[in-house]
Parts: structure tokens; C-alpha cells; sequence
């Protein structure tokens, strides 16, 4: 899988990307990673990315034309390897991201990853140039970036290869619509809290009844949500 990120902050990628998983799959060659920084396709001494919005208001917008250059420059090198991309922006107006979305875009060979930066960017570049909207959730943050790579995060650990046999085990335990159960390691008493009985004792059927009744319980008191999901996608 190909990530081409267009941002203003191309260190903040490689900040994330240098650590974990997500290193070790690009050192296994699972993935490929470039940033594309709109500053590189401006050509005024300046080189000016942003300005006031028309009919006024507070903040500056992204101007349409670096970004559209940059991703003139990510096409043409896509191209070459006859890849076309589908253009993800990062944006408070997009579509929440969910586990069932992450998994469908792990079938894009080549993504690119549109970051705004400020109030966000001219709408006209939006119309022409993007694919879909991603939003993380209902709050503020600063930028696209820190989507992005929450997004990069999700699709690389989903990567074959990406995680070791132990990683892959857990996650299968995961994602079956409810949350985790809880877990315990050593010692087998902390603080006067004991480890529960069933997990010592070595039976694997009653631990597998123990966990499943425990993600239901845990669901049920924190995620109602996730249960009345689970039960519409049954009907
Ligand atoms: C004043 C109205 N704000 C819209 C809710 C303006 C605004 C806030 C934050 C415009 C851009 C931003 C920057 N945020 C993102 O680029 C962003 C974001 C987010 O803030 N929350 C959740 N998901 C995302 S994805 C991109």
C-alpha cells in the first residue's frame, strides 16, 4: 500500500511512523510513505499557503492552488507506477471513522491524504480534487495530520505481515463488535487485588465463557451503543 500525505508539517508523519508496528512494516516493505509539503508548490518569495476568506470572518483559509499542485505532483508519481489514488481530505464535516471503514479502504492500492491546516481550504479545491471525507470524531483539533495518521495507524497494523502471530491473536479476540474484556498479568495479588479464580485454572472453556460474559458485561455498562449496533446488524 502506497500513503502519500499532502501537509504543511511533514515531521509530525515521520515523528509517528519512526516507532512501532508501523516502523517495523515499512521496514518489512509493507507500506510506502511520502509527504508532500504545499509550501514546495507555491512561487511567490513568500511562498504563501493561506489567506483571508471571502465575506470575512476570523482565521485564513488554505488557497486552492498548491494544494492543487501538489497533487498534480502526487498523480504524476503514481502515475508512473499506474497507480491512481483515492484523495482522502481530513475534515471536522467528514464522515466519522469506524473500524468497517478502515477495513474497506485497506483494498486502496494508493491513498493520498489531504491535511488542512487553519480554517481548512478553499471549497472550489474540495469539489475538484477530493474523494471522501474522514472526520475522527466530534471534536476540535488542530489540523488533518493527526487524522491521517490515526487512519495510517489503523490500515497499516491491518497490512499482512504487520503484526507478529501474538499481536494478531489478540486483535482476532477484538473486533467482534464488542469491547475487550479485562486482562491481568502478574503478580497474581496487587494492592489486596486478586486476579480472578477462573484464569488460573487452566480450564479454556470456562475462560473463553468468562471473557465473552465479561465483553458483554463491559459493553453493556460502557458502550450501550456498541450492543444495540451489534443487534441491527444481526436483524
Ligand atoms: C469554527 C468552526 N470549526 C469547524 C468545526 C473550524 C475548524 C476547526 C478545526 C476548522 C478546522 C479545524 C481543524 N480540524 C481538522 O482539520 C480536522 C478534524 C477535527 O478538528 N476534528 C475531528 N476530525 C478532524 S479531521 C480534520
Amino acid at each position: 500500500m502506497r500513503f502519500d500525505a499532502i501537509t504543511l508539517f511533514p515531521e509530525m508523519f515521520d515523528a509517528v511512523l519512526d516507532y512501532g508496528i508501523s516502523r517495523r512494516a515499512l521496514d518489512r516493505g509493507l507500506y510506502r510513505f511520502k509527504s508532500w509539503n504545499p509550501r514546495d508548490f507555491t512561487d511567490d518569495p513568500h511562498r504563501t499557503v493561506d489567506d483571508r476568506p471571502y465575506g470575512g470572518g476570523p482565521g485564513m483559509l488554505m488557497l486552492a492552488e498548491p494544494l492543487d499542485r501538489a497533487l498534480n505532483a502526487v498523480q504524476q508519481d503514481l502515475a508512473s507506477e499506474n497507480l491512481t489514488p483515492w484523495v482522502v481530505h481530513f475534515s471536522p464535516r467528514g464522515r466519522p471513522l469506524t473500524q468497517q471503514r478502515v477495513m474497506e479502504l485497506k483494498q486502496m492500492s494508493a491513498l493520498v491524504l489531504l491535511c488542512g491546516r487553519y480554517e481548512g481550504i478553499d471549497e472550489r479545491l474540495l469539489q475538484r480534487r477530493v474523494d471522501e471525507e474522514i472526520s475522527l470524531g466530534d471534536f476540535v483539533l488542530s489540523g488533518g495530520e493527526l487524522p491521517a495518521l490515526a487512519l495510517m495507524d489503523a490500515l497499516i497494523r491491518q497490512l499482512p505481515g504487520a503484526l507478529n502471530d501474538a499481536e494478531s491473536a489478540v486483535q482476532d479476540s477484538f473486533s467482534h463488535g464488542l469491547l475487550d474484556c479485562p486482562h491481568y498479568t502478574r503478580p497474581e495479588v496487587w494492592q489486596g487485588m486478586a486476579v480472578p479464580e477462573v484464569l488460573k485454572g487452566g480450564n479454556h472453556a470456562a475462560i473463553a465463557k468468562w471473557r465473552h460474559e465479561e465483553s458483554v458485561r463491559l459493553t453493556a455498562a460502557l458502550r450501550p451503543d456498541l450492543l444495540d449496533q451489534a443487534r441491527q446488524q444481526k436483524d
